[in-house]
């Protein structure tokens, strides 16, 4: 394999998927080495075979609004490598939705499944639909018209989305209510279900937890611990939820949260009911941190900012892809920033990423570090498949037994001659090569 070669095929193939072509570089790049030494790769065309989805499903969502007006929208669905296992990744709802952007994810969510050590493929789908400002009423009327078309493609065995950016237990019942009436069937056909219906426990928390077990182990290297540490997290949902709760159990002092508004800054740190009122901040479906500052006196609103100009131990980027670049790196290395832990997917540019590379600094890349997300969903099926429910106790074990395993995933393959863990590589490799041999083991197909 040539890496600039196949890169250059691609981008004649594909123009302006800008965040596609990235996610697919960083992956050739480091898996160029091993794949180049062992022939049979080359032979059965994995390189080829694996940066192009099976098939991509793209339909449009009408729905009327509570104005009586009729809305379209359009929604995806993309089923990209299921050497392991059912295609299985989230939703995302956002008005940036787009083709590039949700290849993007299904890429990388072929390897971050595959390093959860369960059999699961890769997918991703979502819609240009912005909850922001909609009723539930809405929420629901669109969900409905999504599935209706959703429905045909996916199944327990075959395809199992799950929430992402906007998709969260609200928008996964009303998915799931469509499905069975549609199917006729109760199945775990989605994860990050309601408790009551199939769901597990944990797996709102998941994301961040495993986040945060995975930089513990990160830290740990290093003989180091989150005691004392003064942790920025951007973003205000879910992951951000998650990472700021464990973080704290931890010791670690919280500054930041940020929504598109810009961000918070907190010196007395998130704790206890600043991040329960993360959640209500959320519900509000405004998509801003602003709020936040009437609600605390310590907290200090920076508008149209990003949280990495504060001055941390360790920097947690929980929001979007692209969300810290060279600049913002500089910025954290300046300020004596210890380690980097992507939380979410491809949150840190190409630049930023070599930044942190180059000055060793620690980096977790998102498909190492938020696996837990995926992980718990795939505990779910496990758990819907034996029609049975673990304890909170059960899930969390397992959940942090995966993250360390590949924590160790990314040592094994990631370790540099001066002792220096490359995670990128680590992780790509270790995601990698399970799938190539899969794929190796099934023909081509
Ligand atoms: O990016 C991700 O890994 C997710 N949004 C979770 C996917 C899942 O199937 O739980």
């Amino acid at each position: 394999m040539n890496v600039d070669k196949l890169m250059l095929q691609l981008e004649q193939k594909h123009p302006g998927e800008v965040e596609y072509l990235q996610a697919v570089r960083e992956v050739l790049e480091s898996i160029e080495e091993i794949y180049n030494q062992n022939p049979q790769f080359e032979a059965a065309g994995i390189i080829e075979r694996i940066v192009e989805p099976d098939r991509i499903l793209t339909f449009k969502v009408p729905w009327v609004g509570d104005d009586g007006k009729v809305n379209v929208n359009l929604g995806y669905r993309i089923q990209f490598n299921n050497a392991i296992g059912p295609y299985k990744g989230g939703l995302r709802f956002h008005p940036s939705v787009n083709l590039s952007g949700l290849k993007f994810l299904g890429f990388e969510q072929i390897f971050k499944n595959s390093l959860t050590t369960l059999p699961m493929g890769g997918g991703k789908g979502g819609s240009d639909f912005d909850p922001k400002g909609k009723s539930d009423a809405e929420v629901m009327r669109f969900c409905q018209g999504l599935m209706m078309e959703l429905w045909k493609l996916i199944g327990p065995e075959t395809d199992v989305p799950a929430g992402d950016i906007g998709v969260g237990g609200r928008e996964i019942g009303f998915l799931y209510g469509m499905y069975k009436k549609l199917a006729k069937e109760n199945t775990g056909v989605l994860t990050g279900k309601g408790r009551n219906w199939g769901g597990s426990l944990i797996r709102p928390e998941a994301t961040g937890f495993g986040g945060i077990y995975f930089t513990r182990e990160m830290l740990a290297t290093k003989d180091d611990s989150f005691e004392g540490k003064v942790v920025t997290i951007s973003g205000f949902g879910n992951v951000a939820w998650g990472a700021a709760l464990k973080a704290t159990e931890l010791g670690a002092k919280v500054v930041t949260i940020s929504g598109p508004d810009g961000y918070i800054y907190d010196s007395e740190g998130i704790s206890g009911k600043k991040i329960e009122y993360m959640l209500e901040l959320r519900a509000s479906n405004n998509d801003i941190v602003k709020p936040y500052s009437y609600e605390f006196e310590s907290g200090q609103f920076y508008e149209g900012k990003k949280p990495w100009e504060v001055k941390c131990d360790i920097a947690m980027p929980c929001a979007i892809q692209n969300e810290l670049d060279g600049e913002d790196a500089k910025k954290l290395v300046a300020n004596g920033v210890k380690f980097v832990a992507e939380v979410s997917n491809m949150g840190c540019t190409p630049e930023a990423v070599e930044v942190f590379h180059s000055n060793k600094i620690p980096f977790g890349p998102g498909k190492a570090v938020n696996a837990g997300g995926v992980t718990v969903s795939g505990l779910e099926m496990s758990q819907n498949s034996m029609k049975l429910s673990w304890s909170r106790e059960e899930v969390d074990a397992k959940l942090h037994s995966i993250m360390c395993n590949i924590h160790e995933a990314c040592v094994k393959y990631g370790t540099e001659a001066d002792g220096h863990i490359d995670y990128v590589k680590g992780a790509n490799i270790a995601g990698f090569l399970k799938v190539a041999n899969a794929m190796l083991d099934q023909g081509v197909i």
